[in-house]
């Protein structure tokens, strides 16, 4: 299928995690692994900056008075945190991830298109510069939330054709590009490059939860696109497709915003669902429970999940009838979400439970996003988003989502994988030190936010009533946290890949075909294609996994 010419390489060379070959992570190369390291490091970076952005609105809010940063300063500041955090972190590093590891674990050389991989992911430095480039220009970045709302996204106050919002909105627009690009990429690969035998129920859940994210991609970045480009439109060219004072429609940009921006969640959660998925088996050493209802209900959240965006519009006008739709559309995406949690504590309840890093963050991740689901059903009732729609409760329950669940699911998987990406084991005692940090800076960060919603306290404010002092100087210490736990992970990192002990292929007795290959993976992934016999999951099976690959060691049975 992929049509990549490969020079004849000794495939015992470990190439793309060495330290030594740093230049190819710079270079144009086609290779999936590079790709997947290129897009994890570069996004990881604007995490850090992203983070700075939340210690400074962290810092202002420590206290009621607006007393450490001008207003339209903290406009831009939450504005650039919201937008850099999804689509400069988050979208960009599972893209990362599953670049490196789905060729790896359905069993071929590559992704089906190489060059394609390459210039998607090139797209990234690209548009983060555009974005970036908006701190320089005169009036500054975006004011207008992530969310870019007309009228407020149509003011242009410097009255120049180049201004934050134009930038922002280009950003916007290329990125949809880049992920439409790595969308048809994952969907082909999944579909035609799997390894002989390696057939749908035969994946690994991880391999699952990247076609269904990629397949909401592909459905709902269109629509993204396109009202990004009519609002850049309303304020370059002046038509009037948002613009109510030239009788353009402004709750109609609300829908091609959330359309795509509501499934976009799921586009984020579903890949740290399969990370979830791969971690639990391998450290209970139990199967997974209830493998066939997990992998088909992230098919289900994929279907439901374009039925729901209106829930984010309960305060916009919208009439009763639908209100009721979406109220009740959203609840029910409650119920393949909780056949995934119940899978899980099944596989974990009981089992010969290992408390490596990974795991931790995979429990501590699973827990938050249990929490998160609560007050998300919370926030699907009419009654009660009315009482809260646009407050703090809001701010504190998407948070546990992407921070507590999305950011903690992604250093599992850091963990998990750093030994086959690099070769070398990380520090587990600095492991868990960043673990603890994290588990209790969320929870200090964005717990209190919830009280604070229910009392009142708006969103996107400097400044406020000193009514909500105490909890705010308590998420506040709680941001500081987070942003010292992200310190023992750096130095973990950088410490282990360039000097930590040897990994071997399988540190962790895992299974899948990515620990039958040496750490880190020679550069055609493998000597010959495996051919699949049996399941690439469930751990504590003894049959073997491939007719043709050395994996019966992997198929011991830890009881033996
Ligand atoms: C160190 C961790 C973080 C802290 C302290 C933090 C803090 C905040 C605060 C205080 C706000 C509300 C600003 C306001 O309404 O006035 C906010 C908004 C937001 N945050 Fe975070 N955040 C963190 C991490 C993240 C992460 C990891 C993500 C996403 C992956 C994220 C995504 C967002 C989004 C989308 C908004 C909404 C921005 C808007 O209103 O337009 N945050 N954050
Ligand atoms: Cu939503």
């Amino acid at each position: 299928m992929s049509n990549l010419s490969i020079p004849e390489i000794p495939t015992d060379q470990p190439l793309p995690g060495a330290p030594d070959n740093w230049r190819r992570f710079f270079s144009f190369s086609t290779d999936h692994k590079v790709i997947g390291i290129q897009y994890i490091v570069t996004s990881f970076f604007f995490f850090l900056v992203g983070g700075l952005l939340a210690m400074i609105m962290r810092g202002e809010l420590i206290t009621p008075e607006a007393d450490l940063i001008d207003r339209n300063v903290y406009n831009a500041m939450f504005t650039m945190h919201g937008t850099i955090m999804l689509f400069l972190w988050t979208f960009p590093v599972l893209v990362g991830l599953a670049n490196y590891l789905v060729p790896l674990m359905i069993g071929a050389r590559d992704m089906a298109f190489p060059r394609l991989n390459a210039a998607a992911f090139w797209m990234v430095p690209v548009f983060g510069t555009i974005l970036m480039a908006s701190f320089f220009v005169p009036g500054g970045p975006s004011q207008s939330g992530w969310w870019a709302y007309p009228p407020v996204s149509l003011q242009n106050p410097t009255g120049n054709l180049i201004n934050g919002q134009v930038l922002w909105l280009l950003a916007v627009a290329l990125s949809g590009v880049s992920s439409i690009m790595g969308g048809v990429n994952f969907v082909t690969t999944i579909a035609r490059m799997r390894a002989p035998g390696m057939t749908w129920f035969r994946m690994p859940i991880f391999v699952w939860t990247v076609f269904s994210a990629q397949i909401i991609q592909l459905f709902g970045l269109p629509a993204l696109t396109a009202g990004a480009v009519m609002l850049l439109l309303d304020l370059t060219v002046g038509t009037s497709f948002f613009d109510p004072a030239k009788g353009g429609n402004p709750v109609l940009y609300q829908h091609f915003f959330w359309f795509y921006s509501h499934p976009a969640v799921y586009v984020i959660i579903l890949p740290v669902f399969g990370i979830f998925s791969e971690i639990f088996p391998v450290y209970a050493r139990k199967p997974l429970f209830g493998y066939p209802f997990v992998a088909v209900s992230s098919l289900v959240i994929t279907g439901l999940s374009g039925l729901v965006w209106v829930h984010h519009m309960f305060a916009s006008g919208t009439p009763g009838w639908m209100r009721m739709l979406f109220m009740f559309s959203t609840m029910l995406i409650s119920v393949p979400t909780g056949v995934k949690v119940f899978a899980w504590v099944a596989t974990i309840w009981g089992g010969k439970l290992r408390l490596n890093t990974p795991m931790l963050f995979a429990m501590g991740g699973l827990l938050m996003f249990v929490f998160a689901g609560i007050t998300g059903i919370m926030l699907a009732s009419v009654p009660f988003d009315i009482h809260v729609n646009n407050t703090y409760f809001v701010v504190g329950h998407f948070h546990y989502v992407v921070y507590g669940s999305v950011v903690m699911g992604i250093y599992a998987a850091f963990y998990h994988w750093f030994p086959k990406m690099t070769g070398k084991m990380y520090s587990e005692g600095l492991g868990k030190l960043h673990f603890y940090l994290t588990f209790i800076g969320v929870n200090l960060n964005f717990l209190p936010m919830h009280p604070l919603g229910l009392m009142g306290m708006p969103r996107r404010v400097a400044s406020y009533d000193p009514e909500f002092a105490f909890w705010n100087v308590i998420a506040s210490l709680g941001g500081f946290l987070l942003g010292i736990s992200t310190l023992p992970f750096i130095l973990n990192m950088i410490g282990s890949w360039v000097q930590g002990k040897p990994a071997g292929d399988n540190p962790w007795r895992a299974l899948g075909l990515e620990w039958l290959v040496s750490s880190p993976p020679p550069l055609e992934n493998f000597e010959e294609i495996p051919i699949v016999t049996s399941p690439a999951y469930g751990y504590g099976k003894t049959e073997a996994l491939t007719s043709n690959l050395h994996s019966q060691e992997l198929m011991l049975d830890d009881s033996k």
